[in-house]
């Protein structure tokens, strides 16, 4: 079997020191991160040093993380990671045109505790200084499959600056800045103000930017909002819509882009608040875990 000069006992004697208590998930888990690290290492001919590099990264990542900074996701971000994780998780079967809404990452800075505000309210609380670009966003929840609108969702958005930075990263930004959670009222409609986004470079002065550099890759992520959307009996879902007119879709540092999640800002009349609007429904599927 080993085609290599190493000791061929040596993976499954380690992956075998595992008891019988070990659940069986688990088991086959790490039985697999075991081997494909082993076989990693060995086809690599990793040595001491360069290992020794790699845990420092990972300590590096765990010491710049705290409640408003996860470098660990962001590590993983960058290699493809959790985009991958979530197209396993959610399936990428259905990207045709009528389908539920499609899933994308849940990235580093998602706040937990983000308040209620009311529909029309305005999330940019702190103006950027370079003014930005105002926009109305507006649509409605609906079953996907009974075209249905769903009243009393959950709508959760969150958004970076012009300056390319999320609320928490900056001190200029009042907290809960380009946050906000909306109620869907009764015809399943929800509506606020938010920016236009704008593209930035995912945090860069840490493993994750170092890894980028090394890579010789950018680490700019196309303009996004992010959005979680619930309502009971249907299935969460997690996702980021794209502004069509950005030229980094193609080349997202974090791979998080996919076609049908690309919408299209349109200007808006006779509103002193925004020169633009984006029409977007969001269609969740019954959760078929929660309503049987
Ligand atoms: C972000 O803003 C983001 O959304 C993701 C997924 C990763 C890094 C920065
Ligand atoms: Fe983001």
């Amino acid at each position: 079997m080993a085609t290599h000069r190493f000791d061929p006992k040596f993976t499954d004697n380690v992956i075998n020191a595992m008891g019988p208590k070990t659940s069986p998930r688990l088991r086959q888990l790490m039985t697999g991160l075991i081997r494909h690290v082993h076989d990693f290492a060995r086809e690599n001919e990793l040595t001491v040093d360069e290992w020794m590099a790699g845990v420092q990264m990972l300590n590096w990542a765990g010491q710049m993380s705290d409640e408003k900074r996860n470098e660990g996701q962001l590590v993983c971000d960058v290699i493809g990671l959790e985009s991958l994780v979530d197209e396993i998780t959610f399936t990428l079967a259905d990207e045709a045109k009528d389908a539920p809404t499609a899933t994308a990452i849940l990235g580093p800075f998602f706040r937990a505790d983000t308040p209620y505000r009311e529909n029309g309210a305005d999330i940019v609380v702190t103006k950027p200084k370079d003014g930005g670009e105002m926009a109305f966003m507006h649509g409605q929840v609906i079953d996907f499959v009974t075209k249905q609108p769903l009243v009393g969702a959950d709508v959760e958005v969150w958004q970076a600056s012009t300056n390319g930075l999320y609320e928490q990263q900056d001190p200029e930004q009042v907290e809960f800045n380009l946050r906000g959670k909306f109620k869907t009222d009764a015809d399943g409609r929800y509506n606020f103000y938010c920016l236009r986004p704008t593209p930035y470079p995912v945090p860069d002065d840490g493993p994750a930017g170092k890894l980028l550099s090394l890579m010789d890759r950018h680490p700019f992520r196309p303009a996004h909002i992010h959005i979680i959307a619930t309502k009971e009996g249907y299935r969460p879902l997690t996702t980021q819509i794209f502004d069509r007119k950005d030229k980094y879709l193609d080349n997202d540092s974090v791979f998080a882009v996919k076609d049908s999640l690309v919408v299209d800002f349109v200007p808006r009349k006779d509103d002193p608040k925004a020169a633009l609007e984006l029409q977007y429904n969001i269609k969740l599927v019954v959760d078929t875990k929660t309503s049987a």
